[in-house]
């Protein structure tokens, strides 16, 4: 572990381009029993664009590495022409042309900080973005040094039968002892982060894709021997997206193997290392008996996005970890694309937007708060963010909207031409959209430097004389860390006006511009802006921000029956459901004065008669419909509502919601169930989704009566289901009501699952879950359970996240015991895995959305955790948040 305690700050004013560039990489991995010697061989040369870079000594970086030796063309290098000051290695008086032999020794089963070369089961793989390259041998670790790679990899044969890396297979043999070896080469230069090695025991599924000019192009899927029934989903997808980029994207693959390997210990989702991705079985393993269709989802996502890493992230990289979402922002929205056209466009949207407003919006508004494109860090792992990825996918749709479909095609066509086998910045992906189509983004730009989320304030007045209705849009961002002052930005606002027959009316400005009747949005630019159309003969409804045209928090008054109207009748499915969204929050008001009030709850019957009316019709899209009667989450709520967080209030008025619904609806929930009854035989595809989602929602909502019918009603459908999301749904349910069954059902579900590690995972997150005042009692306990790891981040999330993410009302328990046990959490992992320790310390950088005894005890803990000796992830939270 790092261990320092005021680390530096990285920034990106202060970027230079490379002294010395690495042609050719040899790598030899000689795997033992108790350690791993790395023998590498590299070819250096003076950075022609760098004038001064000549003469400048050469400095590579390691991290907990044993250095054996080091030659410099051919001759062991003197103790006096070399030094190592902490992670640096100097080598002096160096020529403008020549190799360098470096010989380290590693030790990869003791590195539970899965960076670098780490041992998972019994296996071998590496995970290097960001910066775990460093941790394998010394080099010049930064994306902007490009190098063809080539990769022996030795080891035991029986134990480590298979051995990969990046490229192709060119060269296999058998050695004494018996040890065995594999050489990969390369052929496209890459930077170090997408290096990747993996030797293990290993069973394979194969497949094949032919490329758009005729390649064929071999699939392999690796995993566990018991993991080959979970596969087939995952090589579907992969083939999917290949067609899909060539279709959407005119890009092709560019290997003749690509190779997925399945990890149980794992960081993150997956990583797009060339050729041979590495991913967290959670995100690649998938079948009806153990997989949710929630998880079905994922794996079809995660694998598509990995693989469109290959052109945006790969062939074309980052300069610098500063220009992060150039690779992930693009590919997220890319990934987000592919979903929509695989599924539901406007339920994918609404998961989308839900998450951005949940986590990003909180992100933004906190300690941590940063631009798409940060100008400064501590610790790059902490800005693997919901700002980089998710709102920096927003910001690529937004380009998206103002070019149009094939404007947009334009510009990818010509950056992934211009930049092939560079390493680019934002600005250049914008520059390319620019130059492609002819406009100015100058404006736009703004929205990569500048952090925080815009807050737009829109004011409407019809004037009936004249047949005009206006609305006026004025845009404020608050200030965030370092930015005290904020700039105007460039917001496309999709829009429609409605009228009162529920029809779009044609929308025309007062200038004379008619708005695309396909896509009209108007274009602020303007601190505040005014907007007037021109031929409205009646009193129209306003649809703002369609398909939520911009990552902004939109305040705009309409009353509760204009929102019923939207509800039943806009065109826009996205703001269909936001309509149902937003009358419900308003409902959820009244409750929550109530429940602070002592009196009892009274639901507005415009709420309870617009859900009877959804339930009633089965001509909706049910998969809309389920969507529609979800109510929001508490965090969701939380982020949303004005500050403090009224905690208990809005645990107790949704809950308090959710049962009344109950009641009012129970016919019409229970005609639910039964029409979307569940199928023998599990089929994977968007009305089999829709019926499931649906259904599970009612039960859901009958459950809160938990009463013996509803009892019932759950245990059967517990032990009927034929799959993993109806047995799951049923479980939940049960676990998390107060009846005195869920006791042998939660044994019963262990009993039945314990051997398939993803599914105990959901039985860990549906107890971290449960809203009943026990459940850190049980959390606790369940830290102790043979299942239980700590240095499993799977495990971590399931347990100690999804309790402090996922149950509000438990988590901020007003004796402070909650923040206790995270902090406890973070000081263990701080040792164990720092990039995990940190990810759970941003929950306590939100301190100050809470009241005066909760944000002292969150502070309290905060404070606790800086007097320990930190790595550099955690400091750098922990010290943000308690500035
Ligand atoms: N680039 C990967 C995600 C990833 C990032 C960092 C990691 O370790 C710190 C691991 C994976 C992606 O976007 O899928
Ligand atoms: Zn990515």
């Amino acid at each position: 572990m790092k261990e320092n305690n005021t680390p530096k700050t990285i920034r990106l004013s202060e970027y230079q381009a490379p002294n010395y560039l690495i042609d050719t990489v040899h790598l030899d991995v000689r795997i033992y029993e108790h350690y791993t010697d790395v023998i590498s061989h590299l070819a250096v040369r003076a950075n022609p664009d760098v004038p001064t870079a000549s003469g400048q000594p050469l400095e590579l970086v390691g991290v907990e590495l044993e250095l054996l030796g080091i030659e410099q063309d051919g001759a062991t290098l003197a103790l006096d022409h070399f030094r190592i000051d902490g992670e640096v290695l100097t080598i002096k008086d160096v020529p403008d042309q020549f190799t360098l032999l470096i010989m380290t020794r590693i030790h990869p089963k003791q590195n539970t900080s899965l960076e670098g070369l780490y041992v998972s089961k019994g296996m071998y793989c590496t995970q290097c973005e960001a910066e775990g390259f460093r941790k394998i041998t010394y080099y010049l670790d930064r994306p902007d040094v490009m190098s063809r790679f080539t990769t022996r990899v030795e080891a035991p044969k029986q134990a480590y039968p298979v051995l990969l890396s990046n490229g192709n297979p060119v060269e296999r043999g058998d050695l004494d002892d018996g040890r065995h070896y594999v050489i990969w080469e390369d052929p496209f230069k890459k930077p170090c982060y997408l290096f990747a090695l993996v030797a293990g025991d290993l069973s394979v599924v194969e497949d094949h894709f032919t490329t758009s000019s005729g390649r064929d192009v071999l699939l392999q899927l690796y995993v566990e021997p018991h993991d080959l029934d979970k596969c087939e989903h995952a090589m579907d997808s992969l083939k999917r997206s290949m067609a899909w980029d060539e279709e959407v994207y005119g890009r092709e693959y560019d290997l003749d193997i690509y190779m997925i390997v399945a990890v149980s210990h794992f960081n993150m989702g997956a990583m797009e290392n060339k050729g041979l991705n590495i991913f967290n079985t959670s995100c690649v393993l998938a079948n009806a008996k153990t997989t949710t269709d929630m998880g079905f989802q994922r794996v079809e996502s995660v694998i598509a996005h990995e693989y469109f890493h290959n052109w945006s992230g790969n062939r074309v990289t980052c300069r610098d970890w500063f220009q992060l979402s150039l690779k992930e922002g693009f590919t997220v929205f890319r990934d987000q694309q592919f979903s929509a056209d695989m599924g539901s466009e406007t339920v994918n949207r609404i998961d989308d937007v839900n998450m951005l407003k949940t986590v990003q919006f909180a992100e933004d508004s906190g300690p941590m708060s940063h631009p798409v494109r940060p100008d400064s860090y501590i610790e790059i792992n902490n800005f693997y963010t919901t700002t980089v990825y998710e709102k920096g996918a927003e910001v690529v749709r937004m380009i998206h909207r103002l070019m149009g479909k094939d404007g947009f095609r334009k510009g990818s066509d010509l950056y992934f031409e211009r930049h092939d086998g560079q390493a680019v910045t934002c600005d250049d992906f914008v520059q390319a959209m620019e130059d492609a189509n002819g406009v100015d983004l100058t404006l736009f730009r703004r929205w990569y430097s500048q952090a925080g989320t815009p807050h737009l304030k829109v004011t409407s007045e019809y004037v009936s004389d004249q047949n005009q209705f206006s609305i006026t849009f004025e845009q404020t961002t608050l200030p965030t860390p370092g930015q005290p002052e904020k700039l105007p930005l460039h917001i496309p606002v999709a829009i429609g006006l409605l009228g009162a027959d529920g029809k779009d009316l044609a929308l025309q400005l007062s200038d004379g511009t008619v708005l695309d009747p396909l896509n009209p949005v108007l274009e602020l630019k303007q601190a505040k802006q005014t907007f007037r159309f021109n031929g409205i003969k009646e009193q129209p409804v306003a649809s703002v921000l369609r398909g939520f045209s911009a990552p902004v928090k939109l305040f705009y008054e309409q009353e509760r029956a204009e929102l019923a109207f939207l509800m039943s009748h806009d065109s826009d499915g996205f703001n269909r459901w936001n309509a149902s969204q937003r009358l419900t929050v308003e409902v959820l008001l009244d409750l929550m004065s109530a429940y602070q009030e002592q009196k009892p709850l009274y639901v507005d019957s415009l709420l309870l008669e617009s859900f009877r009316a959804l339930l009633a019709d089965e001509s909706l899209d049910q998969a809309m419909v389920a969507k529609m009667l979800e109510l929001p989450t508490e965090q969701f709520l939380a982020e949303l509502l004005p500050k403090p967080v009224q905690v208990d209030a809005i645990h107790h008025a949704r809950e308090g919601l959710k049962r009344e619904l109950a009641c009012g609806l129970r016919q019409e929930l229970q005609q639910v169930i039964n029409r979307c009854h569940m199928d023998p035989e599990y089929h994977y595809n968007v009305d089999a989704v829709a019926k499931r989602s649906l259904r599970n929602v009612c039960l859901a909502y009958v459950m809160t009566l938990a009463d013996d019918e509803a009892t019932e009603l759950c245990l059967s459908q517990y032990r009927e289901a034929g799959n993993m999301t109806d047995q799951l749904a049923a479980f939940r349910a049960l676990a998390h009501s107060e009846r005195s069954e869920k006791t042998q059902v939660i044994a019963d579900f262990y009993q039945q699952w314990s051997s398939e590690a993803l599914v105990v995972d959901q039985w860990f997150m549906v107890q971290a879950s449960s809203p009943q005042p026990d459940a850190l009692d049980n959390v606790q306990a369940l830290m102790q359970h043979e299942a239980f790891e700590m240095t499993s981040p799977n495990k971590i999330r399931a347990l100690i996240g999804a309790f402090c993410n996922n149950n509000p009302v438990n988590f901020h328990r007003l004796d402070g015991a909650g923040y206790a046990f995270l902090a406890d959490q973070i000081i263990a992992l701080n040792n164990i895995n720092p990039q995990v320790a940190s990810r759970m310390s941003t929950i306590l950088t939100r301190w100050a959305n809470y009241d005066r005894v909760r944000a002292d005890l969150i502070k309290a803990q905060l404070t606790r955790i800086k007097a320990e000796k930190l790595s550099p992830d955690v400091y750098e939270i922990v010290s943000k948040a308690l500035n």
